[in-house]
């Protein structure tokens, strides 16, 4: 029997990941330009952990993108869609003309993430809390079907503060689940101010810790540490479900935007989208020699 295609084109693609992280967060400011608003601060701060997960660790096909082989990556927080959308435009599962739509009638972009309206939307968000157990139903249902696939689930730092989501933690690892890889993006904010301050969940990493998990902590923003990271979450032998925590900046790549104190929704005004267009090509092209 001839082996299975090459599941991605990126293996194959000379394209850095500091430029897949550019391009993800260009792709979220043209989205958020078309709103004026949104959860923009988010979609910069995660862009460098969705560049790893989509161009160095995921398996999957963009044409295909409910090929059964496919890693799951589980969106857990809805209002991140803006991000989530960035990268499957990036991947070539959505094309890059639809973002012109973000957020419109009828549009497969809405603003809060739903799995039926977009192609590489696994479940639908909005409600905190919930990716993780779903991540656990996925991993279970794979694992019974033999798959060789892993289920990626990103969620929240205010998602900590949800008790479903340490039902989740503390099952996963009761079950062993080797084929979840969960990522939890500490930005230190929330809607209603500082994570921490809303609920303090540190010291974070002894908690995956006492519940079986195989626990990870890296600056979010510093690709090599997130290739690293993910390389070992993946080969990491043990019966255990694997997470990586990531310290990562709301804004990050738009100095302007990095600095704002209210970042959990932005209002950005029309002449500033070019500006931040700008800065961020800017910044990009300065570094891209070190990347
Ligand atoms: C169960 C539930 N409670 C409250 C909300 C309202 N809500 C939407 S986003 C948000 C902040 C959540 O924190 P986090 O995702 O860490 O914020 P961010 O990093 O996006 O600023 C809240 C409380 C919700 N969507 N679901």
């Amino acid at each position: 029997m001839q082996p299975e295609p090459a599941a991605s084109p990126h293996d194959r693609s000379n394209v850095s990941l500091a430029e897949r992280a550019y391009r993800i967060r260009r792709h979220a400011l043209r989205m958020g330009e078309v709103q004026g608003q949104g959860y923009i601060a988010q979609a910069l701060g995660i862009a460098d952990v969705l560049a790893v997960s989509y161009f160095h660790a995921m398996t999957y096909r963009p044409n295909d993108p409910e090929w059964e082989g496919r890693d799951r990556f589980l969106l857990s927080i809805g209002h991140y869609a803006i991000a989530l959308y960035a990268a499957l435009i990036e991947a070539g599962i959505v094309p890059e003309d639809e973002l012109e739509t973000y957020g419109g009638d009828d549009s497969r972009l809405p603003m809060s993430g739903m799995a039926a309206y977009t192609p590489g939307m696994e479940i639908t968000g909005g409600s905190l809390g919930h990716g993780l157990g779903l991540a656990v139903g996925f991993a279970l249902g794979l694992k019974r079907k033999n798959s060789k696939a892993f289920v990626y689930n990103l969620f929240s730092d205010g998602e900590l503060d949800e008790g479903s989501t340490w039902e989740a933690a503390m099952s996963a690892g009761s079950y062993g689940l080797d084929n979840l890889i969960g990522i939890v993006d500490v930005n230190g904010m929330q809607a209603d101010g500082p994570s921490t301050g809303v609920l303090n969940f540190e010291p974070l990493a002894p908690k995956f810790e006492a519940f079986n998990w195989f626990v990870q902590r890296v600056d979010g923003n510093d690709l090599d540490a997130v290739v690293k990271a993910f390389d070992a979450a993946r080969s990491y032998e043990g019966r255990k479900p694997r997470i990586v925590i990531c310290d990562t900046r709301m804004g990050k790549g738009v100095p302007f935007l990095e600095e704002r104190e209210r970042n959990h929704f932005l209002r950005v005004e029309a002449d500033e989208w070019t500006k931040a267009l700008d800065v961020l090509e800017q910044g990009y092209r300065s570094t891209e020699g070190r990347a």
